[in-house]
C-alpha cells in the first residue's frame, strides 16, 4: 500500500448521556477521523479515541492531531508499506502517543483489507461470526439508581455489566447490584482510584463473585497490583497500565493481573493488540476488548479485533444507540440478544455515511505531502 493522501475529519459528537468515571465526566467531545487514501483510490478509516481532556491518559484529541500532522503522516505518506503489520514499527521512532499512532495504523489496516477484498478479521485470523456485547455504566448518584440501570441493560440482553467505582461509591453499589442480580456477569472498573492501603477495603468485593476488578491502582503501576492480587480473590484486570507487548509480558511475569483489557488506541494499534492477545493466550490470561466511547469507526475496529479466539470475555462494545442519537456509520452497530454480528463487508465492514458525517463535522484537512 502507498498513501497519496490523508484526510483529517474533525468532528464534534455528544453522548446521549454524560458518562462519569473516577477521573471525570465526559459528554461532548472533539474527535478526529483519519481517512487514508491509497494511490489506487481505496480509502481506509481510523479514529483518535481521545477526548478533549488528558484524564484517562496523557493524550487529547489535539495532541493526537498534532502528532499525526507533524510526525506520523509525514513518515507514512508516499512510502511503500508492504503490510499494515509494519506500520507500528515505522512509528516507533516516536515514544508513546499510542492513540495517535493507532488512529492511522487502523486506517491503514482498513484500506489494506479493502484493497484485498477481506475483512480486517480475516486479515488478522479472527474467526468469530458474532461477538458478545457488554455495557459499561458510569458512576450513578445512588445504588438504587444504579440497580435500575442494570435492570434495563440486563433486559436488553447485555452479556456483561461493568460498573465504574470510586471511593465512596463502591462496595455498597456493587453489593446492591449483586443482590438484585445474583447470576449476571458483573465487574467493577476503578480507573486507578485506589492505593495498596485500600487492600482490606477492596477485599470486601471478594464475596460478590465479580468477574474482575479493572485497574484498581495507579495508572502506571504493575508492582502494587501484583501485591494486591495476592491479597484478594477477585481477579485483577489491567487497563491503563498496559501500553505495549512488553508491558503485558512484565505484568504477566509479575502476577500483576489475571486478565487484560486490550484497547487498540492505548497500545498503539491493531498489530500490537494482536501480539498482546497472542501472548496472553500462550500464558492463560483471558482478554477482552475495552472501549473509549468511540464513534462507529473506532467500534467497528473493536468488533473486528474481538473475533480473535482469546477474547473470551464480553467487551465494552455496546451498540451505536447506547452512545449517540445518530452514529456516523451505516448501518449502525446493532445488538440482538446481547450479540453483535460481525459484518461481512471488507475492511471494518461499516461505511462512514457522508450525510451523517456532515452533521457533526467541524473542519476537514487534506494532507498530500
Ligand atoms: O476505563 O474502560 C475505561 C471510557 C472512557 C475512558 C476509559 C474507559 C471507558 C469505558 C467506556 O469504560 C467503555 C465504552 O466505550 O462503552
Ligand atoms: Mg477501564
Amino acid at each position: 500500500i502507498n498513501l497519496k493522501e490523508v484526510r483529517l475529519h474533525h468532528i464534534n459528537v455528544s453522548l446521549i448521556a454524560p458518562f462519569t468515571t473516577s477521573f471525570g465526566t465526559m459528554e461532548n467531545k472533539d474527535v478526529c477521523l483519519v481517512e487514508v487514501v491509497d494511490e489506487s483510490g481505496v480509502s481506509g478509516w481510523g479514529e483518535t479515541v481521545t477526548s478533549n481532556e488528558p484524564y484517562y491518559n496523557e493524550e487529547t484529541t489535539e495532541t493526537a492531531v498534532y502528532m499525526l500532522k507533524d510526525f506520523f503522516i509525514p513518515r507514512l505518506l508516499h512510502r511503500e508499506i508492504g503490510h499494515p503489520s509494519e506500520v507500528h514499527g515505522m512509528l516507533e521512532f516516536v515514544r508513546r502517543n499510542n492513540i495517535a499512532k493507532a488512529a492511522i495504523e487502523t486506517a491503514i489496516w482498513d484500506a489494506f483489507a479493502k484493497k484485498n477484498g477481506l475483512s480486517i478479521a480475516e486479515l488478522i485470523g479472527g474467526t468469530k461470526k458474532e461477538i458478545e456485547s457488554g455495557k459499561s455504566i458510569g458512576i450513578q448518584e445512588s445504588p438504587e439508581v444504579l440497580v435500575k440501570k442494570v435492570d434495563q441493560y440486563v433486559r436488553e440482553g447485555f452479556r456483561k455489566i461493568k460498573v465504574k467505582i470510586k471511593p465512596g461509591a463502591d462496595i455498597e453499589y456493587m453489593r446492591a447490584v449483586r443482590e438484585a442480580f445474583p447470576d449476571i456477569a458483573l465487574m467493577a472498573d476503578a480507573n486507578s482510584a485506589y492505593t495498596l492501603d485500600d487492600a482490606d477495603h477492596l477485599k470486601q468485593l471478594d464475596e460478590l463473585d465479580l468477574l474482575m476488578i479493572e485497574q484498581p491502582l495507579a495508572h502506571d503501576d504493575i508492582i502494587d497490583h501484583a501485591k494486591l492480587q495476592k491479597q484478594i480473590k477477585t481477579p485483577v484486570c489491567l487497563d491503563e497500565s498496559i501500553h505495549s507487548y512488553e508491558d503485558a509480558r512484565k505484568a504477566i511475569e509479575l502476577g500483576s493481573c489475571r486478565i487484560i483489557n486490550i484497547k487498540i488506541g492505548r497500545v498503539g494499534g491493531l498489530q500490537e493488540s494482536k501480539r498482546i492477545h497472542d501472548l496472553c493466550m500462550e500464558n492463560g490470561i483471558d482478554v477482552w476488548c475495552g472501549g473509549m466511547l468511540e464513534t462507529g469507526v473506532g467500534r467497528a475496529h473493536n468488533i473486528q479485533m474481538t473475533t480473535l479466539p482469546n477474547f473470551t470475555i464480553p467487551g465494552d462494545t455496546a451498540p451505536s444507540s447506547h452512545y449517540w442519537t445518530e452514529d456516523i456509520v451505516t448501518p449502525e452497530i446493532e445488538m440482538h440478544n446481547g450479540l453483535i454480528r460481525v459484518p461481512d463487508g471488507a475492511g471494518i465492514g461499516y461505511e462512514v455515511d457522508p450525510q451523517k458525517l456532515a452533521k457533526v463535522i467541524r473542519s476537514e484537512e487534506r494532507i498530500t505531502s
